[in-house]
């Protein structure tokens, strides 16, 4: 590894060691070729980035105000105002969660609003999951009845959007709803339960503004409250709601990876978070007005592709091929083969422009949140809907226009295209097994040692998604049933291990099960927000078990956590009593060892500590929640560490 930062006790790798340890041999083969042609990419960003800043990499730099930048270091230990480093640190943290429930929160607002535009009739989509209207309406209480479908999807999207913006003290419907009676318990005494997203959002920033709040406990209170806002009211809310709009997605098998694209073929990828105006546009392209157009451009046919959770979504409902994740998104573009990239939110890395400058590609972006200078922009918005129709024909129009434009000598599609398994909602998981209760059984007996779901993000601090695919490697080998979302799902998918041929690297026991029941030992449940199909499981489970989540052998990692949300997302989980396993140090002082006073050797150590590192990975949190957090940027040992958690938890509650 080319970068060794003895303040995080880590290493980052430079473009030769990504090269050689990446795991898909497409990604290396497009990485080459870009370099070759001299087209800059985040892998080379990130080494002109080389050294990073020791005080943000160890979130000791504070930028709240105008006073600062104020850096904690020995002769600074306080900021301007008096900020000592845990308040900082935990400030800084806090932050980066209140972003992510923002990111999140404006998607859940988006899918909210268009499930009452629909019901209204103003946009023209119908309700295709019916059962999870009404299940919804049972589980928040409201009557229904003598009353439609459609007036029951607008009450049911009316209480989601309450959790979301609500200002005074009363209990969100989603947590109340769905939450484990333990847990309301713990959250009550320990006074963490939120009001709503958008309140917390507001709190937070008002917490952590100059002269704000100086107690930094009071703030990892806060980010356990905010966690509960993020998680119910826009991850758990989006997820089914999502699913009231185009139904509760079922197993099924595609091809994905980088040699999906056809060279003949108009290319089409697909790239974001909200599925709202794609399942539109997906519709538009297989009509037989866009369709012909097609041929008429001269090809032979329309092959719609998939990037991170926008991605992930078309692959769940419909078997969509996904070709690749964040880090990969200049790559696919640098195939020379991609005629068009329809963008909605979040995850657009401002690069991907660059390249697809480089190479004739258009870019679409349709939310107003997420503008790229110099693209196509043709917005979908939920209070103004009417013209949804047009919008999404003109998209795919452009995009199907595109490939007349398309310079063939800079083409070279990778060949790679791999089997996978996609489609796996928490009811298809149930229904697979036949019953929480056959699974609890298959866990108790051993026969399935945990479930763990593994997610996220890249990061090129970490060699481009070997971290993924080694630790999920390991752990299948260990009998572990893991499940999958975000950019992490990308690997796995190309990988091959979300192919029921994967069922042969698994351990004895694990491997007959997938094997009896045709499955992968690694289930893509969807995007982002569909963690919440895990927890579910995770919940139900522990519930059947007649356990607290806390004592189950369930784990949530987090190999290459990058964006904001992630933060969030490993909370809910702490919250719930799922401890975490980070791949790469987060922006905390790392508590290094050190020699003990007066030792004779470097053999007598002492161990590190401060106060922010204790809270999540000692006591701190676990007193509170029963979950702490676990960091190892090392793939074969973070797959040890989460194979010795769940043994240990297997042990605790007597199982073999
Ligand atoms: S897309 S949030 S980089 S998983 Fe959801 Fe991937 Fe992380 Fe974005």
């Amino acid at each position: 590894m080319k970068y060794y930062y003895p303040l995080l006790n880590a290493e980052m790798p430079g473009r030769e060691d990504v090269k050689e340890l990446t795991p898909n041999p497409a990604s290396k083969e497009l990485l080459e070729r870009l370099e070759q042609e001299g087209v800059e990419t985040v892998f080379d960003r990130f080494e002109a980035q080389q050294p990073q800043c020791s005080f943000g990499l160890r979130g000791l730099c504070c930028r709240n105000c105008q006073w600062g930048p104020c850096r904690i270091g020995p002769k600074s230990p306080r900021g301007i105002c008096g900020k000592d480093l845990n308040l900082i640190v935990m400030g800084n943290i806090v932050r980066a969660l209140a972003a992510g429930l923002a990111a999140h929160g404006r998607h859940a607002h988006e899918v909210y609003m268009t499930i009452i535009a629909a019901a209204e009739g103003k946009a023209n989509l119908s309700l295709k999951g019916e059962e999870r209207v009404w299940q919804l309406a049972e589980k928040f209480g409201i009557s229904t009845e003598g009353k439609e479908l459609a007036a029951v999807a607008k009450e049911v999207a009316e209480y989601l959007l309450e959790d979301l913006g609500r200002m005074t003290q009363e209990p969100m419907h989603m947590l109340e709803a769905f939450a484990p009676g333990e847990r309301k318990k713990v959250w009550q005494e320990l006074g963490v339960l939120p009001r709503s997203g958008s309140y917390e959002v507001m709190e937070t920033l008002h917490m952590t503004t100059l002269g704000g709040c100086s107690d930094w406990t009071a703030l990892a209170e806060q980010e356990l409250r905010m966690a509960l806002a993020y998680c119910y009211s826009t991850l758990y809310g989006s997820s089914l709601a999502t699913e009231i709009l185009f139904g509760i997605p079922k197993p099924k098998l595609t091809e994905v990876n980088y040699g999906v694209l056809k060279k003949d073929y108009v290319n089409i990828l697909v790239h974001g978070h909200s599925p709202v105006m794609v399942e539109k546009i997906l519709e538009k392209i297989n009509s037989p007005e866009i369709q012909q157009l097609a041929k008429k451009q001269g090809a032979k046919g329309i092959v719609v592709g998939g990037m991170c959770c926008t991605g992930d979504e078309l692959l769940a409902r419909y078997g969509i091929p996904t070709v690749t994740n964040i880090m990969g998104q200049e790559l696919a573009i640098g195939t020379g083969a991609v005629d068009a990239v329809v963008v909605d939110m979040q995850c657009v890395i401002p690069g991907m422009k660059i390249v697809a400058d480089c190479f004739g590609t258009e870019i679409i972006t349709t939310c107003n949140s997420n503008r790229i200078p110099g693209a196509v922009h043709i917005p979908f918005d939920p209070e103004k809907p009417e013209t949804l129709d047009q919008d999404a024909l003109r998209v795919a129009q452009i995009a199907v226009e595109a490939f007349k434009k398309r310079d063939r000598s800079k083409m070279n599609i990778p060949e790679e295209r791999t089997r996978a398994m996609g489609g796996w909602s928490y009811e298809a998981i149930v229904d697979t097994f036949g019953g929480l209760d056959t699974i609890v059984q298959l866990l108790k007996d051993g026969t399935i040692k945990g479930i763990v779901t593994v997610v996220g993000c890249n990061n090129p601090k970490v060699p481009y998604e070997h971290n993924h695919v080694t630790i999920v490697k390991k752990l299948i080998e260990g009998g572990i049933l893991v499940t999958t979302t975000g950019c992490c799902s990308h690997a796995l998918l190309n990988a091959g291990l979300c192919a029921p041929e994967a069922a042969e690297m698994a351990g004895e026991g694990l491997k007959e099960v997938c094997q009896k029941l045709g499955i992968p030992p690694v289930l893509a449940v969807g995007g982002c927000v569909d963690n919440t199909r895990s927890l579910r499981l995770f919940i139900d489970l522990a519930e059947k078990a007649g356990r607290a989540v806390k004592d189950m052998p369930f784990m949530f990692v987090g190999p290459e956590p990058g964006n904001e949300k992630t933060v969030g997302q490993g909370v809910s989980f702490l919250a719930h009593g799922v401890s975490n396993l980070v791949g790469f140090p987060a922006p905390i002082p790392v508590p290094l060892p050190k020699p003990k006073k007066g030792a004779r050797s470097n053999d007598e150590m002492e161990r590190g500590s401060n106060d922010i590192a204790d809270f999540f990975a000692g006591d701190g949190l676990y007193t509170k929640v029963g979950a702490r957090v676990y960091t190892e940027p090392y793939p074969t040992l973070a797959a040890q560490t989460i194979r010795m958690h769940i043994r240990r938890k297997r042990l605790n509650l007597g199982w073999k």
